[in-house]
């Protein structure tokens, strides 16, 4: 081995209060598991000595308790960027002790390029393999993992050694050039590959090699229940009356699916939906679902830019690489979640929605317009410049005192011209060539949940005329009610006037 091995403290060692550092690894998979504890007890040592000490975090998505949540809690963080779903990370950002900048995924390695966010002092990634002339062979996530090896001053690979030499041949690493010489980026099936097997990093830079020998940690879906079984069925019957009426074409179309536990559903269902023919996926994340769906034949390919598949099913691919092998390809995700890609291929988009109003708005971030959840994630590259782009989400949550559809959505990540299809528990509202009005009709009629119907109709009744029938005065009523009472349920629309 022509590079140093050190010890995670070493490693963290290097990297001093201000720091900016990039992270390989996409979701907990790939994302470095062992300098950042070191570093954190480093911060906790600072802190104790009377020191500041926090650093700029930049990763592929969200990454793991072993990343965020040890140095959130550890109060290292000082900038965060593109996305997270870390409980100890959410709760410093909703408490404005973190800068938290949430991006389109695909955007982040171009910006770092651009010198957006200035000079990365460390680069930080997760590898299965390390050649001597500096060729590393990533694990089962990429994200920024090849920019960030390029633009940091420094770099430290943790090797981890759970992960086989043999996923060497998974990985299809390409960056484009940079406008105004950028040409298209010549992936015309889900299954190109334009890149390389491997990222390359100048070996210079290399300040060691940290060994590790650890999960990603990603936990089992719960098993879909009533609601999301259904919602997983509105959205196969919807898709399969899209290919009888010849809107989808035969051979159908690559499916691009969020994650969580009703994109797991719905993946499920179009597993076991006959009418449904076999499938490729042009997707960010490749979960336990399309693994179960690779085994049975229904996903024949999947284009990601990480496995983010619970321990059990990694182990299970591990084992059996050479069946996998040509099924799979995991890119840096400036490509899996390119939008000039994702119009070229005419994707199939399913994301799901934190709520929807009348007219077909999305947030997908905030909860009631202010303390952010995740993040957009990828949903924006996607739906933006799908051919279908379809939202999911339960008509209501905390046990029916949230109406998931909203006269006004409390923030928008995703404006009504982006999105083609809404879909709840209760049905579709297909909004495709349909007026505000026409869309409203649909949305409460076959998505909002019965008991919301009314007061919905209600809202409307306010309307004082034009393209978009709102009323400014009380179009956050269902929002105001749930702050005042607990219930959206409480909205009193008698209050207002037309
Ligand atoms: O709360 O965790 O306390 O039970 O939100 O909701 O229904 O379990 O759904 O896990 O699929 O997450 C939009 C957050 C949905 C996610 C979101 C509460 C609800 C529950 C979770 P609990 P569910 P999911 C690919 C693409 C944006 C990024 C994206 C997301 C919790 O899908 O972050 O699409 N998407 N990326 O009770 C208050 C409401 C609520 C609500 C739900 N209206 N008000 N709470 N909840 N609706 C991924 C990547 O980019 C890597």
């Amino acid at each position: 081995m022509a590079f140093k091995i050190i010890t995670p403290e070493e490693a963290a060692s290097y990297i001093n209060d201000g720091a900016k550092i990039g992270f390989g690894g996409f979701t907990a998979s790939g994302t470095p598991k062992v300098v950042s504890s070191a570093l954190a007890q480093k911060a906790e040592a600072e802190h104790a000595a009377g020191r500041p000490f926090k650093v700029s975090l930049f990763t592929g998505a969200s990454s793991s308790d072993m990343l965020d949540g040890v140095l959130a809690r550890a109060k290292a963080v000082k900038f965060r960027t593109p996305y997270q779903s870390n409980k100890s990370l959410r709760e410093a950002i909703n408490a404005n002790e973190i800068s938290y900048v949430d991006m389109h995924l695909s955007q982040l390695a171009q910006c770092l390029r651009y010198g957006f966010f200035g000079k990365l002092d460390f680069a930080i990634v997760e590898a299965s393999k390390v050649y001597d002339d500096g060729r590393i062979i990533p694990c089962m996530g990429v994200g920024i993992a090849p920019t960030v090896c390029d633009l940091a001053d420094k770099v430290i690979i943790e090797l981890n050694h759970h992960i086989p030499e043999a996923v060497e041949g998974f990985h299809d690493i390409y960056q484009p050039a940079d406008p105004p010489y950028r040409r298209e980026i010549p992936v015309y099936t889900p299954k190109d590959r334009i890149g390389t097997p491997y990222i390359k990093v100048d070996p210079s830079k290399i300040i060691g090699i940290v060994e590790s020998n650890l999960h990603d940690g990603v936990a089992h879906f719960t098993e879909p229940d009533e609601v999301t079984t259904k919602i997983g069925a509105n959205v196969c019957d919807f898709l399969v009356s899209q290919l009888k009426k010849g809107l989808i074409p035969s051979s159908f179309l690559p499916i691009q699916s969020g994650v969580g536990n009703i994109a797991n559903a719905v993946l499920g269902g179009l597993g076991s939906n006959p009418d449904i023919p076999p499938f490729m996926m042009y997707t960010e994340v490749v979960q336990d679902s399309v693994v179960s769906l690779m085994k049975s034949g229904k996903c024949v390919f999947a284009s990601g830019s990480s496995l983010t598949v619970s321990d059990e099913v990694m182990d299970q691919i591990i084992s059996d690489v050479d069946f996998f092998r040509d099924k799979i390809v995991l890119r840096p995700q400036e490509i899996s979640n390119n939008p000039e890609v994702v119009r070229r291929l005419g994707l199939i988009t399913i994301n799901t929605a934190i709520e929807a109003d009348i007219f077909g708005n999305i947030n997908s971030t905030h909860i009631t317009g202010t303390k952010m959840m995740n993040g957009i994630g990828g949903s924006g590259d996607f739906t933006r410049n799908a051919y279908l782009s379809i939202f999911t989400c339960p008509s209501e949550a905390k046990g029916g005192k949230i109406s998931a559809i909203v006269p006004m959505v409390s923030h928008l990540d995703h404006s009504e011209h982006s999105v083609s299809v809404v879909i709840t528990e209760q049905g579709i509202a297909d909004l495709r060539g349909k007026s505000p009005r026409e869309k409203a009709e649909a949305i409460i009629e076959n998505c909002a949940h019965p008991s919301y119907r009314p007061l919905l109709r209600e809202y409307l009744k306010l309307e004082r005329g034009g393209q978009t029938p709102h009323s400014l005065d009380a179009c956050f009523e269902f929002h105001k009610a749930l702050m005042e009472t607990g219930d959206m349920h409480n909205s009193d629309f008698s209050k207002y006037t037309r």
